[in-house]
């Protein structure tokens, strides 16, 4: 019988691209996001693989537990739905932007894994990759609490892991760089150069590479827990600490 996949944030960037990827391999899915019309593009594009669409904000607690809390047989979640915003120092930021961050990043990934933890634990089988960030362990200026909310996704998939001993239930935490997506469009709040600027000169992830990586990871035997995978472009690597130096 094939296999299902939920994934967060399907309609656009990574979420999308493993929508396709994992369809074309012969799963069924189910695909949740806020953009409706964006999902009932997919359900169009990618036909009887598409087990249902969920319209869905996952900052809404009820929600995801009304929607979400019934279904008894997935095989894998994809806790993939997440953003930044705002590239500004800590003194300097929009509160409000820091509050979405969380809601989504943490808390929304919170309320779709506990809404779906109990079926996997119940039927001894399932799969979580969440999706972290280079950012939840290099710190840059900027990343603030976008980093902050990736740091919490790294280590609540460890401490998932250490609830889970004695169930198979996996968990990978798959931690991209760079990629090329709708991201920074949302970042930069439609600044549509800015968020160009980003990715100038460079050969970001695409991603597809990031779909490849979540579907060899779920494809590997039953025994085998992929703990982490953190994937950057070959054009990106990590630079010296600053030093400020007096009188510059
Ligand atoms: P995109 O902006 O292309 O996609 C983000 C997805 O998240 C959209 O489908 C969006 O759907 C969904 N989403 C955002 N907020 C909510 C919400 N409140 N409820 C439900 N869905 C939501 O970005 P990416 O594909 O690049 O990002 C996917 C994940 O990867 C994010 O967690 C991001 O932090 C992470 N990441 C991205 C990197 C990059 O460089 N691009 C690198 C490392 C990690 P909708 O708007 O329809 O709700
Ligand atoms: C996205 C990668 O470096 O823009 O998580 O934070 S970065």
């Amino acid at each position: 019988m094939a296999k299902t996949i939920l994934i967060t944030g399907a309609t656009s960037g990574f979420g999308r691209a493993c929508a396709e990827y994992f369809a074309g391999a012969g799963w069924q899915l189910i695909l949740t996001g806020r953009r409706s019309e964006r999902l009932e593009q997919l359900q169009t594009q990618l036909g009887v693989a598409v087990r249902q669409i969920i319209s869905l904000d996952i900052r809404d607690r009820e929600e995801v537990f009304e929607k979400l809390g019934s279904l008894d047989d997935i095989d894998v979640l994809l806790n993939n739905a997440g953003l930044a915003l705002g590239l500004e120092p800590s003194w300097d930021v929009n509160i409000d932007d820091w509050e979405t961050m969380v809601d989504t990043n943490i808390k929304g990934l919170m309320y779709c894994t506990r809404a779906l933890l109990p079926q996997m634990v119940k039927r001894n089988s399932g799969h979580i990759i969440n999706i972290g960030s280079t950012a939840g362990a290099w710190p840059y200026p900027g990343g603030n609490v976008y980093g902050g909310t990736k740091a919490f996704v790294q280590q609540f998939s460890r401490n998932l892991r250490a609830d889970l001993i004695g169930s198979k239930v996996r968990v990978t935490i798959l931690a991209p760089g760079m990629a090329e997506s709708e991201f920074s469009d949302i970042r930069f709040k439609g600044d549509v150069e800015q968020a160009a600027k980003v990715y100038q000169g460079v050969e970001a992830l695409r991603p597809e590479d990031i779909a490849e990586t979540v579907f060899w990871i779920v494809s590997r035997p039953a025994h085998v827990n992929i703990n982490a995978i953190e994937v950057m472009p070959v054009d990106q690597a990590w630079g010296p600490l600053a030093v400020h130096r007096q009188g510059k």
